[in-house]
């Protein structure tokens, strides 16, 4: 039985990959950081009693900024796989938290790479990094691939720098087997609420419910190659499993603007938009509503700008070329961006359906900073 090692395992992709190892037959052991409050809600359906024998999911508290930690437990667990999806993987929170994500999302993977290489596992134990399309950033070819340069354009992006070339050398110096997946934008009903398809999926849905009237967003501009979560951690699987370690990107190769992620996810509920107004003053109205079960109003204003989301350096074209996982991996997606926006759609107006019967029950709804 193989044991795998997943870093960042209550996050969207590491919920995703453990369910994926898990069906493989894997040991699988997760790295969850301390909080105040339970922060394994991605993962409590996969939760497995550790006092019963032969639980097969284990979680170690542990953090990538503790190199002892991380040492210890890789000493102990002995891996033959590690995924390291762990980070601050937010662009936008970056630029207030710079020093803190060099540290995690830098240094962090050297702190791996070292104790794999001091544990003397450099034969046994290979490691998958969680690479980014954020670090093609300001446009030099397209679409991405491969061997197109980097210019990173946050200090997320900066950082997941440091962590690919440091990836890349000690697979260079050491001959581990070692990876870069650089994986363009994926989403999914567990995406993380801040990020802009789930920011607009709940709001989509909230107002759907009568729960709000309107949203506020950044650029609407620029554009992403969006793919499910489940198709990408697939994919991370892959290049564990190949002959000799290789870096690839993970990509639909469609591009689409915010402007249009928010018109599809408003038509799943029926509604078709206007946008009028350019830059800050742009805002998007209600045309026409088809569904007389949604609470929407023509001529309501939906979406609205607010400049605190905007970015002090953009990415503004992402769309990758996956030819070569495509060739070597036999990696394809297979969710499209329209199966993706109606599953998260699905998913989002489920959630606040509860949150409309508790309304309606006399009980209070909290509001959550997006
Ligand atoms: P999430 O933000 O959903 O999850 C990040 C995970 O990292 C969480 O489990 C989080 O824990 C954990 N984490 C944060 N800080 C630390 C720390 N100091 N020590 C240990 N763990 C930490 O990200 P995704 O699942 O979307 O992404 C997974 C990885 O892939 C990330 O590295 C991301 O940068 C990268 N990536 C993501 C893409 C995407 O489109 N989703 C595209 C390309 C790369 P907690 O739950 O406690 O916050
Ligand atoms: P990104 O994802 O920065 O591409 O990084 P995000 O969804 O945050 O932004 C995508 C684009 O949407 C624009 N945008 C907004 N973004 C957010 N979050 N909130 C808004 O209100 C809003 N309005 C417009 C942004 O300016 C941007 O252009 C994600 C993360 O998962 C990274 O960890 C990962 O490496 C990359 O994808 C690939």
């Amino acid at each position: 039985m193989k044991k795998a090692l997943v870093t960042g395992i209550t996050g969207q992709d590491g919920a995703y990959l453990t369910e994926l190892l898990l069906d493989k037959g894997y040991e699988v052991h997760g790295i969850k950081r301390r909080s105040s409050l339970f922060n394994t809600d991605r993962i409590d359906h996969l939760y497995q009693d550790p006092h019963v024998d032969n639980a097969k999911l284990i979680l170690h508290y542990g953090d990538l900024t503790d190199s002892m930690n991380l040492t210890r437990l890789i000493q102990d667990i002995q891996p033959d796989e590690i995924y390291n999806l762990g980070a601050m993987s937010h662009v936008r929170v970056s630029f207030d938290t710079p020093e803190y994500v060099a540290n995690v999302d830098g240094i962090g993977t050297l702190r791996l790479l070292e104790a794999v290489r001091l544990l003397g596992l450099t034969e046994k134990t290979r490691v998958y990094q969680a690479s980014t399309s954020e670090l093609y950033g300001l446009v030099q070819e397209v679409p991405q691939k491969e061997t197109t340069p980097f210019y990173p354009r946050s200090p997320y992006a900066a950082a997941k720098m440091y962590g690919y070339w440091i990836t890349v050398n000690y697979r260079e110096a050491y001959n581990m087997y070692a990876c870069n997946g650089i994986l363009f934008n994926h989403e999914s009903p567990l995406r993380g609420e801040t990020f802009v398809t789930r920011k607009i999926t709940r709001a989509v849905a909230k107002m759907a419910l009568g729960l709000q009237d309107c949203t506020y967003m950044g650029n609407l501009n620029s554009k992403r190659d969006w793919g499910h979560a489940k198709d990408y951690v697939r994919g991370m699987w892959m290049m564990l499993q190949q002959d000799k370690p290789e870096d690839f990107v993970l990509a639909t190769g469609v591009t689409t603007t915010i402007r249009d992620f928010i018109k599809m996810s408003f038509s799943y509920v029926g509604v078709e938009l206007d946008f009028k107004g350019e830059g800050i003053d742009e805002v998007a109205i209600v045309k026409s509503s088809k569904n007389a079960d949604f609470a929407f109003k023509v001529g309501q204003a939906v979406v609205k700008i607010d400049p605190k989301y905007f970015r002090p350096t953009e990415v503004d074209l992402l769309i990758g070329d996956p030819t070569k996982a495509n060739t070597k991996m036999g990696w394809k997606p297979e969710y499209d961006l329209e199966a993706l926006v109606n599953e998260m759609m699905e998913s989002d107006l489920k959630l606040f359906q509860k949150d409309k019967y508790l309304l309606e029950g006399g009980h209070e709804i909290l509001k959550q900073a997006e």
